[in-house]
């Protein structure tokens, strides 16, 4: 007891005593981070964070455009014709039969074995040789942006020095991800402000002056911000070309089903690569297509000479995800897998694509004839030729700046419209919105 008591006394002598003591050589507590200075806000989902923030009412009187309407046109998340966020019926029953199950272990570093194979078949078709050959490293990722990022990773740590050749625009967040990899970055020409279409000459000029054997991203359909997608034809010609280069080409596929409803259809520029036997690699995600944007769930393929050297890489893309995150989510894996390895919910699916990829075509169709109706004097033919979940309106960071201040619409500010979030009641009042801002344009 009195030993104890001894003991006490002395630590706590020991603690006052250093607590008065001066500490050379070690930092205050508090400047441990003084040199951190604050992040930019993200170009995308930092607009989202001021729509949020807004305090104006959400009058939702739509079409009458006196009225104040509050609308957040800023990231590709879908809503129905009544702005509302959409689980799919696919995804509803496939919840419903996974509920209560009684497996919540770890899944493999490579993630749901089932839910990849399922995945392949989307990018590669039903009855690939190169599934069956065993010739794809495929690992599941945390969906297309952990896709992209595994690669860029992997691309850097296999081929030191290497560069990745980016279009112009992107999605902006593909900077981010290649410059975090430590990869170099390129730029090729993509968009042609004037014609708002494809700037083919452009794009294949720069693929022609790319030193031999580099890599390059390509948005497989729906491209974003732009909307502009190469014809089939133009796909043929890319492919011709990477084949002469050499060049190696890195899909990302965010939009499968939402340029034409169709997944299979929206896969033709892979489809593409692969007969003339280019071996590519693919992100995949599962966030728009199924609605599944919080499950975090996607797909990385590596396309191998042959199964051997598939089994090698595919270990070495765990060895990269193991320190990262171990292995991936499971529950947004088994929704996947459900729905795809049911012919019925596979179906329903397909036909929940569709709907929600006719009803942004519908919009964009609605949108430019309300500004015609309006008497604009521009003109809005791209608003209807290009595809996917946005429109590359051609409005001026000004003219956002404009609709966001004085009727709370929300948009990044390279003028991208997320289709997605326009709806029958408040096409009318962004129609409207728009025409204000740029009649004197
Ligand atoms: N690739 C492209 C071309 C994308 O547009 C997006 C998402 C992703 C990958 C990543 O999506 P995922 O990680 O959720 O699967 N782009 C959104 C959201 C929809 C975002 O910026 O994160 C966008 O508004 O552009």
């Amino acid at each position: 007891m009195a030993m104890m008591a001894r003991t006490i006394r002395n630590s706590a002598s020991r603690r006052t005593m250093m607590m008065s003591r001066p500490i050379f050589g070690l930092r205050s507590m508090s400047s441990w981070w003084k040199n951190v200075e604050p992040a930019p806000k993200d170009p995308i989902l930092g607009v989202t964070e001021a729509f949020l923030a807004d305090p104006s009412p959400d009058k939702v009187n739509v079409g009458v455009v006196s009225l104040s309407l509050s609308l957040d046109l800023t990231d590709g998340a879908y809503r129905d014709d009544n702005g509302k966020p959409v689980v799919l019926d696919c995804v509803r029953e496939a919840e419903r039969r996974i509920a209560g199950t009684s497996f919540m272990e770890y899944l493999p570093m490579g993630g749901s074995v089932k839910m990849v194979e399922e995945t392949l078949k989307l990018a590669y078709g039903d009855n690939s040789e190169f599934i069956k050959d065993k010739r794809i490293a495929a690992v599941q990722s945390l969906s297309g942006t952990g896709a992209c990022r595994l690669f860029a990773d992997f691309q850097t740590r296999f081929n030191p020095g290497s560069q990745i050749y980016i279009p112009v625009p992107t999605w902006s967040n593909h900077h981010n991800i290649w410059r975090d990899a430590q990869v170099p970055q390129k730029t090729y020409h993509y968009y042609h402000p004037e014609t708002k279409g494809l700037d083919f000459k452009g794009l294949m000029d720069d693929v022609k002056n790319a030193p031999e054997g580099s890599f390059f991203l390509l948005h497989a359909c729906a491209h974003n911000p732009t909307g502009v997608d190469p014809t089939e034809e133009q796909w043929r010609e890319i492919s011709q070309l990477f084949k002469a280069k050499n060049h190696f080409a890195f899909f990302d596929m965010a939009y499968q089903g939402f340029a034409s409803g169709d997944p299979a259809r929206d896969a033709k520029s892979i489809r593409i690569f692969l007969e003339d036997g280019h071996h590519i690699g693919i992100s995949q995600s599962y966030a728009k297509n199924m609605g599944l944007y919080g499950q975090r769930v996607g797909c990385l393929s590596v396309l191998c000479e042959n199964e051997k050297q598939a089994v090698t890489v595919k270990s070495q893309l765990q060895q990269l995800a193991r320190p990262m995150y171990s292995n991936p989510p499971l529950h947004g894996a088994q929704i996947v897998s459900t729905i795809l390895g049911d012919p019925e919910l596979k179906s329903l699916w397909l036909k929940e694509v569709k709907i929600m990829a006719d009803r942004i075509i519908g919009m964009r169709t609605t949108l430019r004839e309300s500004l015609e109706k309006l008497g604009s004097p521009l003109s809005w033919e791209h608003v209807t030729k290009q595809i996917g979940m946005f429109c590359y309106s051609g409005l001026t960071p000004e003219q956002v700046d404009r609709l966001t201040s004085e009727y709370h619409i929300y948009m990044t500010r390279n003028g991208r419209i997320s289709m997605a979030g326009v709806t029958t009641g408040n096409v009318g009042y962004l129609a409207n919105a728009i025409h204000e801002v740029t009649k004197s344009s």
